[in-house]
């Protein structure tokens, strides 16, 4: 092993977001292996015309042993009903597949055409920026990992050149083994073997099986470091900063990958550790909004109490700051909802899914609807003057014209708790119903229930370009499709600003 090491992390281009991911490995690299060279690009924040320049030129200069890749999104396109612009897509497929106007499915036929255009690009981009260093730098040791890689390691393995290492789920102890110098030379007694690694010998693709999970304890991020080490930091002093609380996540929602890119066994960082980090990053760095970049803050009944003792620290600190993070609403006590508005937890999405408790059992989601509208309630009792997304997954598996009558009173009550009712307040209202289609996700059973049912053809690509895959995967199937795209998009002409409230309210109409 030489001296010392050095890792070029590489985020490949996605929209802009911090790169938490890299920061973690980075971080316990610097912990274990201190002496290792490291350095952070950020091609996410590089103008697309001056990426591959940027990439060249750092590799030039920094002259790394190892790039490390880490791509983090595939499916930008998100199946959300929403009037915010990040989210046309739902609105421009149900242009396109269920409006009576002609001239407005011709319309909505070319934005779809520019979508399947950028997915493309953004994938050619992503594999040619890793070819070009595997071919200009072929003594280059190349790994790949990231979310992104995680959910689509079967099919992006073979759009990269061989002798690319990728990495499912966390990959702290895999890059570890990197640096020191061990892996995938030596046949089955490789240590890289005993991680989630993926690569390919021609058209064969050989896998290994994590044997110990990451110790979270040797995780601590240090601000200053992160600064010296990544450039581009300021980029991300004004925006929301990532801090990851604990992995892996207890519960089994069946449309749901996150356990299987970080397992069901939560494990939990140390909370004074985590909120020394959130301290220095604004003290250092002047972040004030802050996301745990949890698959799920109460991930498991034990995380109740692990939550609350991190809020305790955060509102001891009385830091200028807000945070978000993805929350089962069941799961907030009394007390959490207090910690919660104290420590300023910002608007929260909160996954009802749907009203009907058949259909939350149905997709294994573990909790009672009661429980959500109760957790609400706590919310309220507390102060909480935030925006309460709700969001619900319309046209689930066993959805008929009651159940979404269900749903529609769910939301009634949550309104009627927290804004008072709904139709006074329609635009002003603090609890808003975000709708969902479910997007069918690799790894899942809610997969392995539609390749079952023959919903999904067996062998599928996830990735497929083919309009008809690309419909079925975001699910809203027949006989509710029509009913629901075509409210939806009356809604939307309706101009009301709370899209997915005026849904419900037509659709109320509708089916009574
Ligand atoms: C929190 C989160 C968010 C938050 C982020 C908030 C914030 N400020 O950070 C919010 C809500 C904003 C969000 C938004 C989106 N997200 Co998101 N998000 C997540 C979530 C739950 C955790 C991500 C995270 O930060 N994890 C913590 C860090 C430490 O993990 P990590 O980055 O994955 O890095 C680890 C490993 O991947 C690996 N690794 C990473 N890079 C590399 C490189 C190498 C070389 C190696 C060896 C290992 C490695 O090691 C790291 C440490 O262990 C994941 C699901 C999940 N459980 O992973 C989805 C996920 C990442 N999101 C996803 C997507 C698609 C999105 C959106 C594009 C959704 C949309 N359509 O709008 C947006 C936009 C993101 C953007 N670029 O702006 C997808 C990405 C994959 C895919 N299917 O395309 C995921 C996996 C969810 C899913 N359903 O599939 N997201
Ligand atoms: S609680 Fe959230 S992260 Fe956990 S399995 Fe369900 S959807 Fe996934």
């Amino acid at each position: 092993m030489p001296e010392t090491r050095k890792v070029l992390y590489v985020r490949l281009p996605c929209q802009k977001i911090y790169p938490v991911g890299v920061t973690c490995l980075a971080s316990y690299i610097k912990k274990l292996r201190p002496d290792t060279g490291q350095r952070i690009l950020d091609l996410a924040i590089v103008p697309a015309g001056r990426r591959r320049e940027t990439l060249k030129e750092t590799i030039e200069t920094f002259a790394p042993d190892i790039v490390a890749f880490s791509w983090r999104d595939i499916q930008t396109i998100a199946p959300i009903f929403d009037r915010d612009e990040r989210f046309p897509y739902i609105k421009k497929a149900f242009e396109f597949y269920y409006s009576p106007n002609p001239l407005r499915r011709i319309a909505s036929s070319f934005s779809g055409l520019k979508v399947v255009k950028d997915y493309l690009s953004l994938i050619r981009e992503n594999t040619g920026l890793i070819r070009l260093v595997t071919q200009r730098w072929p003594e280059k040791r190349v790994v790949l990992g990231g979310s992104a890689f995680s959910v689509f390691s079967e099919q992006i393995i073979k759009m990269v050149p061989e002798g690319v290492v990728g990495i499912v789920g966390e990959g702290e102890n895999a890059l570890l083994k990197m640096v020191d110098d061990a892996g995938l030379s030596t046949g089955t007694s490789d240590p890289l073997l005993e991680e989630r690694t993926v690569w390919r010998d021609g058209d064969t693709i050989y896998g290994g099986t994590q044997a110990e999970p990451v110790d979270l304890d040797k995780l601590e991020i240090d601000p200053g470091y992160i600064r010296e080490i990544f450039p581009q930091w300021e980029a991300y002093r004004n925006g929301s900063v990532g801090v990851q609380t604990k992995r892996g996540c207890y519960f089994n929602c069946s449309f749901c990958l996150y356990n299987y890119i970080e397992g069901r066994d939560v494990r939990f960082r140390d909370t004074a550790v985590v909120v020394r980090e959130v301290e220095r990053f604004h003290r250092e760095w002047g972040v004030t909004e802050f996301w745990f970049a949890d698959a799920q803050f109460i991930a498991s009944p034990k995380a109740i109490a692990v939550c609350e003792d991190l809020l305790e620290r955060l509102v001891a600190l009385n830091l200028p700051i807000t945070w978000g993070s993805y929350i089962r609403a069941n799961h907030i006590t009394p007390r959490l909802a207090q910690l919660m508005v104290a420590s300023n937890m910002g608007d929260i999405e909160v996954s009802i899914t749907s009203g009907s408790q058949k259909i939350v059992d149905h997709l294994t989601l573990g909790f009672k609807v009661e429980e959500i509208v109760q957790g609400c309630r706590y919310l309220k009792e507390a102060g909480y003057k935030g925006r309460i997304y709700l969001n619900f997954s319309l046209n689930a598996p066993g959805e008929t014209k009651e159940t979404l009558l269900q749903s529609i009173d769910a939301y009634k009550k949550i309104a009627a708790a927290i804004d008072g009712g709904i139709d006074a307040t329609l635009d002003k209202a603090q609890v808003r119903p975000l709708l969902f289609f479910i997007g069918i996700q690799p790894h899942t059973e809610f997969e392995a229930e539609l390749l079952k049912s023959g919903y999904l053809d067996k062998g599928y690509n996830p990735l497929s370009l083919n309009p008809r895959t690309i419909r079925k995967m975001m699910y809203n199937p027949a006989p509710l499709d029509r009913l629901l795209a075509r409210t939806c998009l009356e809604a939307w002409d309706s101009g009301a600003e709370n899209v997915g409230a005026e849904v419900f309210r037509l659709l109320e109409a509708k089916l009574k």
